[in-house]
């Protein structure tokens, strides 16, 4: 079973990823995962902070010589502005003057209901643990998660579709998300380079306006056999689980599977993928794991809570940050007096950043389900069961 978890500070010294589970013998290219966060750092509309860090993995266990040694993995990436705020967060008691409240909480944020929950006087800490700042930890553990799907043919990727009013008005192919994401500038991380351009300017006019702004990114698994997941229990259903791992993202508000919202105000007809079948020849050509065929793919590659040998096409709905330099009514929560709420450095759009980090709970997601599925202690014997399992279902 693959276990995750993370820990750390916004402006904290530096954030922690723990992975268990994963097979032995797993090839691990620290530049990839490197890579990977330096993404998750992209995008137009980013704030000051990204100009601050710059994030690197540093492994401390579970991987020698290059590969994983089936022990859990730690993975800490230090955060560069821990040296600016060393006095104002101590983990001693240090100097109470040099505390760094935030005086009113910011509408949309954790900041209300964090503090009384957790009875802070504040909401400092809240936003310290709250921040997306935490995706960074997540996506050193995804990247973890797609070397391994990697190993198994599997790849997953992300592409941004709408940015405020602006959406990408097509579907794109596999090709295209994958190229947009090894594109060495990142700015809205969308394939067509026109709406990609009236998308930079919906996040433009948000700067100018001292306002924020949303949008809608979908993530991507190519070449996933199918039969992960199933509709036997309801806390094993794929689409469940997805659902899950995306919405719990930092300001995902909505998630979607394949064309799930037109789904709704559609009539079956033109929902539903109609089946055929290929020949040995065009199904071997295809390079897909079945032979069984979709001309479309509104489904997002899950049917019944199971995979379907399709792409898997995963939505997430990115509200707006909360954090507006215009900021919106608020009250102090020292004095309960009304005011407007704190501000703090923060970004006008991340929809392509939280694109990558939805990649990486996806990731982690199938590399769960498959290391279920397939099972072994090493590389070899997971790559062993999983070759079987594809050989079965192409001799269906
Ligand atoms: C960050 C995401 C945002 C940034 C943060 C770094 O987090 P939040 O959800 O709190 O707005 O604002 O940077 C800062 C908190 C800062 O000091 O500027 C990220 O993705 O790394």
């Amino acid at each position: 079973m693959i276990r995750f978890s993370t820990a750390g500070e916004s402006h904290g010294e530096a954030l922690i990823a723990l992975v268990s589970g994963l097979p032995a013998g797993v090839p691990i290219d620290i530049e990839f995962v490197n890579r990977e966060l330096w993404r998750r750092q992209q995008g137009y509309g980013r704030g000051g902070r990204m100009k601050i860090e710059t994030d690197k993995a540093h492994v401390l266990s579970g991987v020698r010589h290059g590969k994983t040694i089936g022990s859990p993995i730690a993975i800490e990436i230090v955060n560069r502005d821990w040296k600016n705020w060393q006095d104002k967060l101590p983990v001693e008691a240090g100097d109470a003057a040099k505390h760094q409240a935030v005086a009113s909480p910011r509408p949309g944020h954790a900041d209300l209901a964090g503090a009384l929950k957790y009875n802070f006087p504040d909401a400092r800490y809240v936003l310290e643990r709250a921040s997306a700042r935490e995706s960074t930890a997540r996506v050193a553990a995804g990247a973890f998660a797609k070397l391994l799907l990697r190993h198994l043919g599997i790849e997953v990727g992300s592409h941004v579709i709408r940015v405020g009013r602006v959406e990408l008005d097509r579907t794109a192919t596999w090709d295209e998300i994958a190229a947009a994401g090894l594109r060495g500038e990142i700015v809205l991380s969308c394939v067509d380079s026109e709406t990609e351009a009236r998308m930079k300017e919906e996040v433009e006019h948000a700067s100018r306006t001292g306002d924020t702004v949303g949008g809608v990114f979908e993530v991507v698994v190519h070449g996933a056999p199918a039969g992960l997941g199933t509709y036997a229990n309801w806390d094993e259903r794929l689409d469940g689980l997805l659902a899950q791992s995306v919405m719990s993202l930092q300001a995902v508000k909505a998630v979607e599977i394949g064309r799930g919202v037109t789904a709704a105000e559609s009539f079956g007809s033109k929902v539903h993928d109609a089946i055929h079948y290929a020949s040995e020849e065009t199904g071997k050509a295809s390079g897909k794991p079945t032979r069984f065929t979709r001309e479309q793919n509104n489904a997002g590659g899950i049917e019944g809570g199971v995979s379907n040998g399709e792409d898997i096409v995963v939505r997430g709905y990115l509200k707006p940050i909360s954090t507006l330099r215009r900021p919106l009514e608020s009250v102090r929560f020292d004095t309960r007096e009304a005011t407007t709420a704190s501000y703090e450095r923060s970004d006008i759009c991340v929809v392509p950043a939280a694109g990558v980090a939805a990649e990486s709970m996806v990731a982690l997601t199938i590399a769960g389900l498959a290391q279920q599925k397939f099972g072994g202690d090493s590389a070899v014997e997971m790559k062993r069961n999983f070759d079987g399992y594809i050989e079965q279902i192409r001799s269906y």
